[in-house]
């Protein structure tokens, strides 16, 4: 999978994604990272790439120009590596090679959520633009952005934290990233409900045990505890997760009786 970010700090985000499960997966190629930065496309002698707003009013608007152009400049390298030029397809073979879509980060968008990475991990290459100041000259996003995604309900000063949110939940889906006891399949929202608590060694810490329960050897009371475990938490602290809860006959006799 190829992620692509247009910014004006290319350095925040690859020095956000360069460690950790991210980073591996990068240096094995299973992902690949580029940064594009906006600011290298101003046609301006001070490489300026914001000005006011027409209309007056507070802050500072990043200019179509060099937007468009950055995204350009990913277009064709995308075009190139894919080798979707005339030179290398012969006329029986369908270009089914889709235009890329291009993700722009903003409050104004869709809230991102599970499903919605679940989504985008199925495409060969995604597009992050990222704005900064009062925004980008709306005919820019009118020009080039597919999907306007918010990543919650409070203000950030740019679009770099939330691509790297992005990046990060879409790329744990993509096949090889996670080693295969860490499968993305088994774990939070698992039938939309939170995961059950965690314990390793020592069964004692600080006068605390780990739950009698974890150390009985015995499989299905483990498995028992634990999604009771699971459904007092959603109950608990995501009520509004309960909702599209998978429950079975089990789950609703425990939550009758945990309502008493
Ligand atoms: Cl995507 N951008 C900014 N600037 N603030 C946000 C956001 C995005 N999502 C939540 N807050």
């Amino acid at each position: 999978m190829n992620f692509y970010v247009l910014t004006l700090f290319p350095e925040m985000i690859r020095q956000g994604l360069s460690a950790s499960i991210i980073g591996r997966a990068m240096e094995k190629g299973i992902l690949q990272l580029n940064t594009v930065d906006i600011r290298e496309f101003s046609e301006n002698k001070h490489n300026r790439v914001d000005d006011y707003p027409y209309g007056g009013g507070a802050g500072m608007v990043m200019a179509a120009g060099p937007v468009v152009r950055a995204f350009r400049s990913v277009k064709d390298q995308i075009a190139v590596s894919s080798g979707s030029n005339e030179s290398t397809v012969s006329n029986e073979t369908p270009v089914s090679e889709k235009t890329p879509r291009v993700v722009y980060l903003t409050p104004q968008g869709k809230v991102f959520n599970q499903s919605m990475a679940e989504d985008f991990a199925k495409e060969e290459n995604l597009i992050f633009l990222c704005g900064h100041y009062e925004g980008i000259d709306e005919r820019a996003l009118e020009m080039i952005v597919t999907d306007n995604v918010s990543i919650g309900d409070y203000v950030l000063t740019g679009g770099e934290l939330p691509s790297m949110v992005m990046i990060d939940a879409i790329s744990r889906l993509v096949p090889g990233v996670l080693n295969n006891d860490t499968s993305a399949e088994f774990e939070t929202f698992q039938d939309n409900l939170l995961e059950y608590p965690q314990y390793t060694r020592p069964d004692e810490f600080e006068g605390r045990k780990v739950p009698e329960v974890l150390l009985s050897g015995h499989h299905g009371k483990v498995e028992e505890w634990r999604r009771q475990q699971s459904l007092l938490r959603t109950v608990k602290n995501r009520p509004d997760l309960m909702e599209k809860a998978i429950l079975s006959e089990k789950d609703k006799s425990y939550l009758s009786k945990i309502k008493q």
